[in-house]
């Protein structure tokens, strides 16, 4: 974000610059373009890196036993090569963060879920999720396989912090990547999940059919949709085959490609507010979260705006949590490394309007 903002400036820097060049400017006007220009730059984050001693990222928060549980990606340093398809994302295990209170102590709990262990497993663990039943935690994971596929995987503790033993198999006919396991008021558990481009979610269609060849759709092509598949009672399998989750606009329409400031590309989250399902997720190329609200678990979800601005690093990606009456915004950004695979997780709260819209946050100010 720093190379972000110092793009910004320079291009706020160089339009104004061309406005008051042309028609002469004076020394006023140049002083105002100075400060527009050290504005830009001085803004600071508005929350602070939850843990400094590991780069931790896409935090899935969870209420269990009256603490905050948040299950993140754990960021490391492989020196992979950075490429369209995220390879320098390299992560290899997975470290469960805990605390009592929004802003008390942090604890680190070691290594939940290690790769080696996962025996389908090659390369790649991204963004978790977790859930609770009947005594037993589920940690919900993708992770490439064998061939180079993305497919979710699930393990289980007896502890919210793990660790974590994995099943054999990754869940039989997921695919793709960041899960995100909702339970609605009837007990019924789904789980959301997708992303395009290194995420693979081109390559399945919506019938669940895997064409190793498909594209990246183009801008006058319809938008992917993210899928939802409901949980059977074991937790570790789909009820049901998967299906996609439709994402339109105020008048009922689906999303075109090129529409990417507001079209579905990774990170879905689902959470319920006052009765209503709201579906939040990242625009990926647009770098922002925004949201839909829907009145079943299955959608259609219609959009209603942003929930997160832009961070620093390319990724943004979240999760949203009620904790002892207020709700939070759960997310990341790269404040400790400046590098977009070296990411810190952090907390801040969420409105909501009196319509239920929500406000938008400004991660900067
Ligand atoms: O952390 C790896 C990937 O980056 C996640 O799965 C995406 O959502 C993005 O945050």
């Amino acid at each position: 974000m720093k190379m972000k903002l110092k793009k910004n400036s320079l291009i706020l820097f160089s339009f104004l610059s061309f406005i008051f060049g042309g028609c002469g400017q004076s020394s006023q006007e140049q002083e105002q373009v100075t400060q527009e220009v050290s504005k830009e730059e001085s803004k600071k984050p508005i929350s602070k890196p939850l843990v400094t001693h590991i780069y931790t990222a896409d935090p899935s928060a969870h209420v269990f036993n009256d603490k905050i549980y948040i299950y993140p990606s754990h960021d490391i340093e492989s020196n992979t090569a950075e490429d369209d398809e995220g390879g320098h994302f390299d992560m290899k295990d997975y470290r469960i963060l805990s605390m009592d209170s929004i802003g008390g102590e942090v604890t680190e709990h070691g290594v939940a879920l290690d790769i080696k262990d996962v025996p389908w497993a090659k390369r790649q663990m991204w963004a978790p999720d977790a859930a609770f039943k009947d005594g037993v935690y589920y940690l919900y994971f993708p992770v490439k396989d064998k061939q180079d596929i993305f497919r979710i995987g699930v393990a289980t503790s007896t502890k919210p912090e793990g660790p974590f033993k994995a099943e054999s198999a990754p869940i039989k006919g997921s695919y793709s990547i960041d899960p995100a396991v909702f339970k609605d008021d009837d007990g019924t558990y789904y789980m959301y999940f997708g992303g395009i481009w290194g995420g693979q979610l081109q390559r399945w269609a919506g019938d669940n059919t895997y064409n190793a060849q498909a594209k990246n759709r183009t801008p006058e092509e319809l938008a992917i949709l993210p899928r939802i598949a409901k949980l059977d009672a074991s937790m570790k399998a789909f009820a049901d085959a998967p299906q996609e989750v439709k994402l339109v606009d105020e008048n009922g329409n689906l999303f075109y490609e090129k529409e990417n400031d507001k079209r579905f590309f990774e990170a879905v989250w689902v959470h319920k507010y006052q009765g209503k399902y709201y579906l939040s997720y990242s625009t990926g190329d647009t770098h922002n979260i925004c949201y839909a609200i829907g009145d079943s678990p299955y959608g259609p979800f219609t959009y209603k705006g942003i929930v997160l601005k832009p961070v620093q690093g390319w990724t943004n990606h979240h999760s949203i949590v009620e904790f002892k009456g207020k709700w939070y915004l759960f997310y990341h950004d790269t404040e400790l490394s400046g590098k977009t695979h070296l990411r810190n997780v952090k907390v801040t709260e969420l409105k909501y309007n009196d319509d239920g819209t929500i406000q938008t946050i400004e991660p900067y100010q």
